[in-house]
């Protein structure tokens, strides 16, 4: 069992309360670690630390903060392995795709913004009679809070930028899944980046994310979770004037035209439904396929969805592991329930898997498909946040426009078409920050990420995280 401590001015330190949370592997429900149930003490010494740090930090070059992001990727990407395991047994994911997707993830946010930072040139605007130019200062300490979902991934997502730009940093990263920011901690203490830069502190939401988000030295808040919690962020950080970025839940549509290539279009429709369990803001929870081939369309999903694997997360051969923890599993399982009282028809999962022991007690669930409900019913407008997906026929490509477009979420979507010129213009009039045709979760780093609507507020990667995790000051010189 793993003792967790905060990481506070380059230290490993406990909670100034001495008080603990558990830490449960959701496959097994076994406790295996303990971790700091940190209270606004510790965030304020962490914001202490950050401030103590900030002025050397800033005044580096841009080559020598890129050199330590090189360093930490460099350190991370010689344990990938290990980071893939930790974040398989914390969150319950297949190893797998702990693999492909967090370890790999995690180092190329580093690498990515390295190259990134060092390659971005000041803008500069010509006048008749002079000459703007447009520096980019640090904002000064980052308040950093992240979800279960992609641990690493999501928390180096914002670290990178943050550091690279000249800020420091607290962090809280998810209580459920603490595991990998500790070991980006390790990582961060024996290269030796000067204390005080990164911070962690570990602790549950309503406290410790709370006394970070209040904390009126903290000028920036990068939050990615669900959206009644983003709600609780804005409400504080919004009078203080905080620089505020918010990545939020999601009820993202799969569209699926009449002249999609099923072959393709099936196994990518359900990787968009059931990756990580379902649980990415940018699963493709509700699936709109056109009436033309529906009837071709749905039995053969039905199958590919079937012939998916639940089970053990450290199994190559799993395909979906458990979910992050039986309350979570609780919660998704009584969407099925609600989608039964709608009037919806299983036409496959709904159940708890049966496996055999450790497993027998874990958080899993099958990959479920409903269809015959109503697209605006409840169970086809909120976020379920698992392996539940909801499918409706549309008749026109209008049609599918306005049912994609009717919930309060704006995250992403996907349309499926032999045609990307069609694609591209109904992914036009999806009302989302980001659609994707004919594939789904294709990442550059380069472009904007971020919803509209209750999907958040702000828009992250590329210039735009340079933008947001930096104040943007304009320099007029008559000439
Ligand atoms: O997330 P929370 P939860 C969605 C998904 C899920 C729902 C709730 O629908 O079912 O949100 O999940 C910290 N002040 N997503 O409750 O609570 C918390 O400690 C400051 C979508 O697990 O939003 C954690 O570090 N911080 C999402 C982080 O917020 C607070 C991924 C996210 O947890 C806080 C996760 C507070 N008052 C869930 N309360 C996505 N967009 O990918 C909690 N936190």
């Amino acid at each position: 069992m793993k003792e967790i401590q905060n990481y506070i001015n380059g230290k490993f330190q406990p909670p100034v309360k001495g008080r603990t949370l558990d830490d449960i592997n959701p496959a097994t429900g076994k406790i295996i670690g303990i971790i700091p149930a940190s209270t606004s003490d510790d965030v304020q010494q962490a914001v202490d630390a950050a401030n103590d740090a900030r002025t050397a930090w800033a005044s580096l070059t841009i080559d020598e903060r890129v050199h330590w992001l090189d360093k930490i990727a460099n350190s991370l990407e010689s344990q990938s392995e290990k980071i893939a395991s930790l974040e398989s047994l914390d969150t319950g994911k297949p190893i797998s795709l702990a693999r492909a997707v967090d370890a790999a993830r995690s180092v190329t946010n580093f690498r990515f913004f390295a190259k990134f930072a060092k390659d971005y040139t000041d803008e500069k605007f010509e006048m008749e009679d002079a000459i703007n130019h447009v520096i980019l200062k640090p904002v000064g300490i980052a308040g950093l809070i992240t979800p279960w979902n992609l641990p690493l991934y999501l928390l180096s997502w914002k670290i990178a930028p943050a550091i690279v730009m000249g800020n420091t940093v607290v962090a809280k990263p998810s209580e459920l899944t603490p595991l990998t920011a500790n070991l980006l901690a390790e990582v961060i203490d024996e290269i030796g980046l000067p204390a005080g830069v990164v911070n962690i502190v570990h602790g549950s939401g309503p406290e410790a994310g709370k006394a970070i988000v209040e904390h009126p030295e903290i000028s920036l808040i990068s939050f990615t979770g669900g959206t009644a919690t983003g709600r609780k962020v804005a409400a504080t950080a919004a009078p203080m004037f905080k620089k505020l970025s918010l990545e939020l839940g999601g009820k993202n549509a799969s569209i699926v035209l009449d002249d999609a290539n099923l072959e393709t279009t099936i196994p990518g429709v359900a990787r968009a439904g059931f990756l990580n369990q379902g649980q990415v803001c940018l699963c493709g929870s509700r699936i709109f396929v056109s009436e033309k081939i529906w009837d071709e369309f749905v039995p053969r999903f039905v199958d590919y969805v079937k012939n998916m694997k639940v089970g053990d997360p450290s199994s190559d051969d799993s395909d979906l592991g458990a979910l992050v923890s039986s309350a979570h599993r609780d919660k998704v399982e009584s969407y099925i329930h609600l989608a039964q009282r709608e009037g919806g028809k299983i036409l496959c999962g709904g159940h708890t898997p049966k496996l055999d022991s450790p497993f027998d007690k874990g958080a899993f669930l099958e990959p479920t498909i409903v269809s015959g409900l109503d697209y605006l019913s409840r169970t086809a407008t909120e976020e379920i946040f698992g392996p539940v997906v909801t499918i409706h026929p549309f008749g026109t490509d209008e049609e599918a426009i306005k049912m994609a477009n009717c919930t309060d979420y704006g995250l992403a979507g996907s349309v499926w078409t032999g045609d990307s010129e069609r694609g591209t213009k109904v992914a036009e009039k999806i009302e989302t920050g980001m659609v994707w045709v004919n594939t789904w979760l294709h990442r550059d780093l380069r472009v904007p990420f971020g919803g509209v609507k209750d999907s958040g507020v702000g828009r992250e990667g590329g210039r735009w995280s340079l933008g947001f995790f930096s104040e943007a000051v304009n320099i007029c010189v008559k000439s």
